[in-house]
């Protein structure tokens, strides 16, 4: 590999050398003064990671808990890869087994494994119709809407601050560009933005995308139907940061002739795109370089992922699809890949402004203050994310120690508290909310209008 890789930068750099020269017609004097500076100054990538690091884009790869005692898998992959997406560990079935009952033993494997060593985390996913645990699977109406809001709350608050992507909501669209039929689906056509919405109230840190397959070819119905979808929510103001186009080009399918083309289509919304889940028959090179090349070509195409480490590992290992063989070897198809790469591009700008609430508050439960007074008792305020709307969000504050406790409230202007339940409440001014309990617990809550800025309140507690 390293062979072909210093074959083709050198190429590269006489190009851009002769181009050059030619436009300041040099000397030759000066052409040999350019040819001794440029070796070594920009040298080609040795790895999938670093060569998509040098436009500011990663690859990364699925990861599957289940191998990770696999030092020829753990191998490669380290060295390879600097995005890493669980393949199964982060999915409802995994995370919820029992309703309200979360389990993130082998999500936590995967998201350990991969910041030990220097990847990201793409979470992988929190609504869909499959891989549902069983409880789940039976739910439906408003039972299902609030276990669904739930579900996306309490996973996302256990990565708060931690993951670099969220595929919200996976695979909801049919092929000819409607809603598929789902039990999810059955609780309302809103439910996918409701999931957004909840989504960045619990963890405004993190890129919320809409990921889904067979959304590759510009012309075909369902790419439309996610496109429309995805416009929507941009003119509505519905949170939304990324699309992903899991790009399994296996079962028959291939590369589509505009795929950049409809890269570029979602990008122009104002998302990032991402190509997440992708395999390619027999690993055809052509292809292979095709889709790196695409995502190369468009600044907001952020990075790639393959849907495993080597044949063996894939879904689909009858294909071959991936780029490294049974025995971990690199395949032709590496090499395309790690070329086109290498070869650069347009420089990938992400988006930045996410399109709704930017909190300054990203510990997994939000911000405690605790107050010890001077008689001895103390209590402590945590605040958490509970549902939220375009224009307002409504907060959770749990106060723990004294039950004897008096909580002040600072609202940043211009928001305002509309709202409140569980507290007796007394307002030295518009931005500032005292209160202490009125007999029904320690657990109460607001309501912010935020009128534009979605920046939690503080809080202190003190105990008498
Ligand atoms: O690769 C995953 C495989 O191990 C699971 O058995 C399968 C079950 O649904 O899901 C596979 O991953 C899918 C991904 O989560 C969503 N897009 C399609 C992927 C391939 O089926």
């Amino acid at each position: 590999m390293a062979e072909s890789s210093s074959d083709l930068r050198p190429r590269r750099w006489w190009r851009s050398t002769t181009t050059r020269v030619l436009a300041g017609v040099a000397t030759v004097a000066a052409t040999a003064t350019v040819l001794v500076a440029a070796p070594g100054a920009d040298a080609a990538a040795s790895t999938l990671g670093a060569a998509a690091a040098q436009s500011g884009r990663y690859f990364g790869t699925a990861i599957a808990a289940g191998r990770l005692g696999d030092s020829a898998y753990t191998t490669i992959a380290a060295r390879e890869f600097n995005m890493v997406t669980p393949e199964n560990e982060m999915k409802p079935d995994a995370t919820e087994p029992n309703q309200n009952q979360f389990n993130f033993s082998s999500g936590d494997q995967v998201y350990n494994w991969a910041v030990s060593h220097g990847a990201r985390v793409r979470g992988h996913t929190l609504a869909w119709h499959a891989q549902q645990p069983g409880w789940m699977q039976s739910m439906s109406g408003s039972n299902l809407r609030n276990a669904m809001i739930n579900h996306i709350q309490k996973v996302m608050a256990h990565y708060q601050g931690k993951l670099a992507y969220w595929d919200v909501v996976n695979e909801a669209f049919n092929e000819d560009g409607s809603r598929r039929q789902s039990n999810l689906q059955s609780t309302g056509n809103d439910w996918i933005e409701v999931a957004f919405r909840t989504a960045r109230a619990a963890d405004p840190s993190v890129k919320l995308c809409y990921n889904d397959y067979n959304i590759d070819n510009w012309s075909y119905a369902k790419t439309q139907g996610v496109y429309r979808m995805i416009q929507d929510f941009k003119s509505r103001g519905v949170p939304i940061d990324c699309v992903g186009l899991q790009a399994h080009f296996t079962g028959g399918s291939s590369v589509p002739g505009n795929f950049q083309q409809t890269i570029s289509s979602f990008a122009a919304l104002g998302v990032d795109v991402a190509l997440t889940e992708v395999d390619v028959t027999n690993a055809n090179t052509s292809q292979y370089s095709a889709l790196t090349q695409a995502c190369m070509n468009v600044a907001r195409c952020v990075g790639i992922t393959v849907w495993g480490v080597r044949d063996s590992d894939s879904w689909r290992s009858s294909e071959s699809p991936l780029l490294f063989d049974g025995g971990g070897n690199k395949k032709a198809a590496y090499n395309s890949v790690l070329n086109a790469l290498n070869a650069g591009g347009t420089t990938a700008t992400p988006t930045t402004t996410p399109t709704g609430p930017t909190t300054t508050t990203t510990t997994p439960t939000g911000p405690t203050t605790t107050t010890t007074t001077p008689g001895g008792g103390s209590c402590t305020a945590t605040l958490s994310a509970g549902q939220s709307w375009g224009d307002r969000y409504n907060l959770n504050v749990a106060v723990s120690g004294s039950s004897s406790w008096t909580v002040t409230m600072n609202v940043p202007s211009p928001e305002r508290i509309s709202t409140t339940w569980n507290i007796n409440a007394t307002w030295p001014s518009s931005q500032v909310l005292v209160a202490t309990p009125n007999g029904s617990g320690n657990n109460w809550g607001v309501t912010i209008m935020t009128n534009g800025n979605w920046t939690w309140p503080s809080v202190s507690c003190s105990a008498s």
